[in-house]
């Protein structure tokens, strides 16, 4: 009986295919049932809340459907299917994602509007879950979008932070931190699964021995043990599947300890259940920047064993071997975050399912894929071998074990005593520690970078030992964005513009937009281009109103960068030439500068002093430029607090210019310069990450390059880089590197910026001065063509025309391609 179908099941009741009905009476019907009978709410007292989580719970309704049909489908076919492993996920608000996924956005908001409720105030009722620090979340979950749409069996394994990224306030110009309760009413989207859940171990010893049939057998005998339960949500993909993201929340394995009866001890066991609880309480707030903090390993440590576990129970309850595990599953580590998995992964096989070493690890180097997202060396995750043999201490053993024998391997391969030091897994420089790209390398079939140029730097750079060792093993997957959400859904005047020119086969094709090419310099379609773009800069002019209290004027060139601040993104690079601007408009040199609003957005990592004063900096100029009406007829300059996606999905459909200026060779990738060129931006920006491929799609003559290469950046370094020199002789930039210091700016406060000053004049790590002149040139030439308008609107366009390449849809189907072997199962109803 377990093998009946759903349908069969509503069948035999005589309900129909048991389907949630997508018609307007339907979802009317629904939404009251659950306002009343789930919420049990009388009208009098219904709040928003109350409204927002009685049409997600209906909406809610409708993706389970999907996503059991899904499950149908990929069982009787025998799929194979991956598994994400991601510490972050940053889905962004799911309510209007949903509606466009089951094509019944007018549909709610009709059976609303009947209701006297309006599907806007509902959408910004909603809460985003933050479980991520920014791209690599982010990319997490543009990849599930993807995955569900293109029918891949497949499901994203992390961790459910109680609190997500902190919330940013801007106090006195200041970064403030709060924190970030984005559960405190209840989140209606998830199922909680009492049922699946794990216990995880942590700490203690291990016992070595024979047993009865002879076998080595290695008992870890804990300190402690948490009990790990699965929270679903379902994902949909457009028109089709559902898939889930199965996130685990840490608990203790018994709420109370029943043996213990005086009320100390009854206290004790609470506190026990607290401490547990801890692991999945908060997300580590650092991108990019790592402190190798024990509850972080806990964390990862926590969210893989569930997993895997998970994922053995699936293989085993339908009556699989587990020798057959890597060709049912591929598991992607979305960077070394989960990369203990590769050791658990063993412990599982090796000591609780008795399978020899060589079999075990021929089937996990079988099952890992790994991806990584960055050659920043504090970036790289590495543990103390004391840490991780006091938390994880036979994952110690294991990797010990698997390191001496892929040392062997080398020496017998002839590799130099040298080499073999740096490909070890163990770093001896130093607090011996261990090296976690290195074990991800060793225990995968495949690794990835996350654009052509970043893939290529790291086989030249980082991991260039192991590309000599398994050229094979290398491959690139360049980094997509869905389409979906950050065009469709974020900007459907510009959506509906272009669907009502080529149709809307772009919404699971987005290379369908080449057809948009013909239309590039159409006077009529220019005008509605723009007609679009001036709407969103009104929307987005009021939203700043809203948040900032400053008012600007959507006719100006929104010049943006939003992203994490951080100095290899050089933010400050942007301030510099804002403040050349000021000088100038002070000095009444205004010809030649277009008016210009200049918008930032992002978080700093709390413990980043520079990149939190690269925020004051901001809010300094912004102060002194805004006040000014000299100067605020020219240029306006606004930092947007609490960036994350919501915001964004505002931010980049009114944006003009989109600021990529990165350092190069240091952003792996990026993901926002896809998303602000899909909405109709410009590019301005540095031969880094996925910018390369970005001009190479669009043509050099619709971007704005400036800045060395990667190369040049080499050779400046080799040459003995001296900033103080470019300060020296060059005017200008001498002008505003002291402006920094200058009473004007910091209201007296002279010493406020010195640490950026100092920091720039005698390190400028990220070639900061070398750039500026690069960079103030190029926006001469963006403001040029800013005044003619037919001319940008046409390279406006053509860059949408030609970002095919850049839809997660592509990205997904490579990996299926280049490294998972699977294939879609299509589903469409
Ligand atoms: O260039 C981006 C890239 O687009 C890169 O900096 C980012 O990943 C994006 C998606 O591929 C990234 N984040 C992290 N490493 N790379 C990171 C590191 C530690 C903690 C949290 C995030």
């Amino acid at each position: 009986k377990h093998n009946r179908s759903i349908e069969s099941y509503f069948e035999s009741l005589g309900t129909g295919a048991g389907e949630v009905g997508l018609s307007k009476e339907d979802i009317t019907k629904d939404f009251l049932h659950k306002l009343f009978y789930h919420l049990g709410r009388v009208p009098a007292l219904t709040t928003s809340n109350d409204i927002y989580t009685a049409m997600a719970l209906t909406i809610r309704d409708r993706a389970l459907r999907k996503f059991v049909r899904s499950i149908e489908k990929f069982t009787q076919q025998d799929a194979r299917g991956i598994a994400y492993f991601s510490a972050e996920y940053l889905p962004g608000p799911h309510l209007g994602n949903n509606l466009l996924n089951l094509e019944i956005v007018d549909e709610t908001k009709a059976a609303l509007t009947e209701l006297g409720l309006d599907l806007d105030e509902l959408l910004d009722e909603e809460e985003e879950p933050g479980l991520g620090n920014g791209g690599l979340g982010r990319l997490a979950s543009c990849f599930m979008d993807s995955l569900a749409t293109l029918g891949i069996p497949s499901i994203a394994y992390g961790i459910r932070y109680e609190f997500g990224i902190f919330k940013q306030e801007i106090r006195e110009g200041w970064q403030m931190e709060t924190t970030d309760k984005w559960l405190h009413n209840g989140n209606p989207w998830e199922v909680m699964r009492p049922e699946i859940s794990y216990v995880v171990k942590f700490g203690g010893r291990t016992e070595h021995s024979t047993n009865g049939q002879n076998r080595y057998q290695v008992d870890w005998l804990p300190e402690s043990e948490i009990k790990g339960t699965a929270y679903d949500t379902p994902i949909l993909g457009y028109q089709s599947n559902g898939i889930i993201m199965r996130l685990w929340k840490a608990e203790a394995v018994e709420s109370f300890d029943f043996s213990v009866y005086n009320m100390g001890d009854y206290y004790r066991a609470v506190e026990k259940k607290l401490r547990s609880e801890n692991i999945t309480k908060v997300l580590y707030p650092n991108d990019e920047n790592l402190s190798g903090k024990e509850l972080r390993l806990k964390q990862q440590y926590f969210f893989v064993s569930c997993s895997l576990q998970d994922m053995i129970n699936l293989h085993t309850t339908q009556g699989r071997e587990l020798k057959n595990f890597h060709e049912k599953f591929a598991i992607q580590l979305n960077d070394t975050h989960p990369s203990i998995a590769v050791a658990e992964l063993m412990r599982l096989f090796v000591d609780e399912h008795e399978m020899e070493w060589d079999e075990a690890w021929d089937i996990t180097r079988n099952t890992f894929a790994y991806t990584n997202h960055t050659l920043l060396p504090e970036a790289l995750e590495k543990w103390a071998v004391s840490l991780l043999g006091r938390i994880l201490p036979r994952h110690l053993e294991i990797i010990y074990e698997i390191n001496s024998r892929f040392l062997e391997e080398l020496r017998d391969k002839g590799f130099s005593g040298d080499q073999i030091a740096r490909m070890s897994l163990i770093d001896e420089n130093g607090e011996p520690s261990v090296r976690m790209a290195h074990l991800a390398t060793v225990g995968s079939f495949k690794v990835n970078g996350v654009s052509e140029l970043h893939s290529r730097l790291l086989k030249s750079q980082v991991l260039n030992d192991f590309a000599g060792l398994w050229p094979q093993k290398f491959t690139n997957v360049t980094n997509g964005v869905t389409h979906r959400r950050f065009l469709a859904m974020s900007n459907p005047g510009l959506a509906n513009l272009i669907s009502e020119k080529i149709g809307e086969g772009w919404l699971t094709d987005l290379t369908s937009f080449k057809e948009l090419e013909k239309l590039a310099e159409n006077e009529d379609f220019q005008k509605r281009w723009r007609e679009v773009k001036l709407q969103n800069k009104q929307a987005l002019t009021q939203f700043i109103k809203e948040q900032t209290g400053v008012t600007v004027d959507p006719e100006m060139l929104f010049d943006v960068q939003v992203k994490r601040i951080h100095e290899y993104k050089r933010q400050h690079l942007m301030v510099l030439h804002i403040i050349d601007l000021y000088l100038r408009i002070k000095d009444g040199k205004t010809e030649n500068i277009a008016a210009s609003t200049f918008i930032f957005a992002g978080k700093a990592a709390p413990g980043y002093f520079l990149a939190k004063l690269i925020i004051r900096l901001i809010t300094a100029v912004a102060e002194l430029v805004n006040e000014d009406e000299e100067v605020n007829r020219f240029i306006k300059v606004v930092f947007l607090p609490n960036f994350n996606v919501k915001q964004a999905q505002r931010i980049y459909p009114a944006a003009d210019l989109s600021e990529q200026i990165s350092m190069a060779g240091k952003e792996a990738s990026g993901t926002g310069n896809m998303k602000f060129a899909l909405n109709g931006a410009l590019t301005i920006g540095t031969l880094d990450g996925a910018n390369v491929e970005i001009r190479e799609e669009v043509g050099e003559e619709n971007f704005f390059l400036f800045g060395q290469t990667t190369e040049e950046i080499q050779q400046t370094r080799n040459e003995g880089y001296r900033p103080y020199q470019y300060y020296e002789e060059n005017p200008k930039l001498k002008k505003v590197l002291d402006f920094l210091s200058s009473e004007e700016l910091t209201k007296g406060d002279t010493e406020l910026f010195k640490p950026l000053y100092h920091n720039l004049l005698q390190q400028d790590p990220y070639q900061l001065l070398k750039d500026f002149d690069s960079y103030c040139s190029k926006k001469e030439e963006v403001f040029k063509l800013w005044n003619d308008k037919k001319e940008w609107t046409k390279k406006s366009i053509l860059n949408v025309a030609r970002m095919g390449k850049f839809s997660s849809d592509r990205s997904i189907r490579d990996y299926c391609e280049k490294i998972w072997n699977v294939k879609p199962v299509k589903l469409k109803e």
